[in-house]
């Protein structure tokens, strides 16, 4: 593997922007009174000794040592008869509601002791991963465009220069992609946290190397790698610096596509095969096993992958490139779940939650 250490001082290009039309940020409403798990454990640890089966006979039960009449003014009926019979999330799914109608007094000293009103985190959070949609990068114009969830233009940045080739990812972990592009002429990528501003550049590969980016260790921040179609391996690293990882996939004439295809926060290799349509993907970028394959797609289509319907798994697509169709399936699937027509012939296909 050669790559510098070097920082490459040059900028990626034309960096004029016109910004994104709309702000697609989901903004999560917070529970006036609420409290995490840990700190409803504290309260459990003070009322029962954090023992959420006990009943003593006091006539309260339970973790949080609700009355029975509590209980089923606050609907713990649905869960159990009594408290103590109730699993430790039903428990603290009443707690909160008794949290949100009497304030930590319900728990006179071990409320306050445990910090209960201050708290107001959701102990049960929903998770909340954004769908993936479409996007291309037009080459002539070195301009990203971006689609919303219904298909339409959802806003659009110009970054890069002829040639280059168009990356999305999260390179700051703050739960937004945001642009990027190799650059195959000195082998480097520019990377944007604003899709303006280069805040990473760094050469990696030899030309003729494939760009590929994705959260290798599972922190939450993408970041860079390549797949080196001459001896079908995969170079990635999980600081945009060092190789952690050296990974051999597929044959030659595979294209690599990576992605998170079992939803456990980590991103992994694969390939798609164009002579059989098929998708051949690993769950692991240690062991060279084939976790899921995929016949999808015609000859000509371009692989893709995204969370089509947002539940944090990645599923495979296709782009096909004489009608512009985006076309992702269901996980280890062939069924589809989405099917957007999205720019014009000529562009480069990308996905991403902006
Ligand atoms: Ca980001
Ligand atoms: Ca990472
Ligand atoms: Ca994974």
């Amino acid at each position: 593997m050669r790559h510098t250490t070097s920082t490459a001082t040059r900028t990626a290009g034309p960096l004029a922007l016109a910004l994104a039309t709309a702000c697609l940020t989901a903004v999560m409403a917070q529970p006036a009174q609420a409290a995490s798990v840990s700190t409803w454990d504290k309260v459990a640890q003070c009322e029962a000794g954090g023992n959420w089966g006990i009943n003593t006979g006091n006539g309260y039960y339970g973790g949080l040592q609700f009355s029975l009449s509590t209980w089923k003014a606050f609907g713990g009926a649905q869960y159990a008869a009594y408290p103590h019979q109730a699993t430790k999330q039903q428990q603290i799914l009443i707690g909160e509601k008794v949290l949100a109608g009497q304030g930590q007094g319900a728990w006179p000293s071990c409320g306050p002791a445990a910090g209960l009103g201050a708290d107001h985190a959701d102990p049960y959070p929903t998770p909340s991963a954004s769908p993936s949609t479409a996007g291309v990068y037009r080459p002539g114009e070195s301009v990203f465009y971006v689609s919303n969830t219904s298909g339409g233009l959802a806003g659009y940045a110009g970054f890069g220069a002829s040639g280059d080739v168009p990356l999305t990812g999260d390179w700051n972990a703050d739960g937004k992609d945001t642009f990027g592009v190799y650059r195959p002429s000195d082998q480097t990528f520019y990377l944007t946290n604003d899709n303006a501003t280069v805040a990473v550049a760094r050469k990696l590969g030899n030309p003729d190397d494939i760009p590929v980016v994705g959260d290798w260790d599972g922190n939450g921040t993408d970041t860079i790698g390549i797949y080196r179609p001459s001896d079908q391996t995969y170079y990635l690293t999980n600081d945009n610096a060092t190789v952690a990882v050296i990974r051999r996939m597929g044959i030659a004439g595979d294209t690599p596509i990576t992605g998170d295809w079992n939803g456990d926060g980590t991103d992994t290799v694969g390939v798609y095969r164009p002579s059989d349509t098929t998708f051949y993907l690993s769950d692991s970028n240690a062991t060279a096993t084939v976790s899921h394959t995929v016949k999808f797609g015609n000859p000509g289509d371009t692989p893709i992958k995204g969370d089509w319907n947002g539940d944090g798994t990645d599923k495979i697509g296709i782009y096909r490139p004489a009608t512009s169709d985006f076309i992702g399936a269901a996980k280890d699937s062939d069924t589809v779940i989405y099917n957007k027509r999205f720019g014009n012939p000529g562009d480069t296909p990308i996905t991403g939650a902006w």
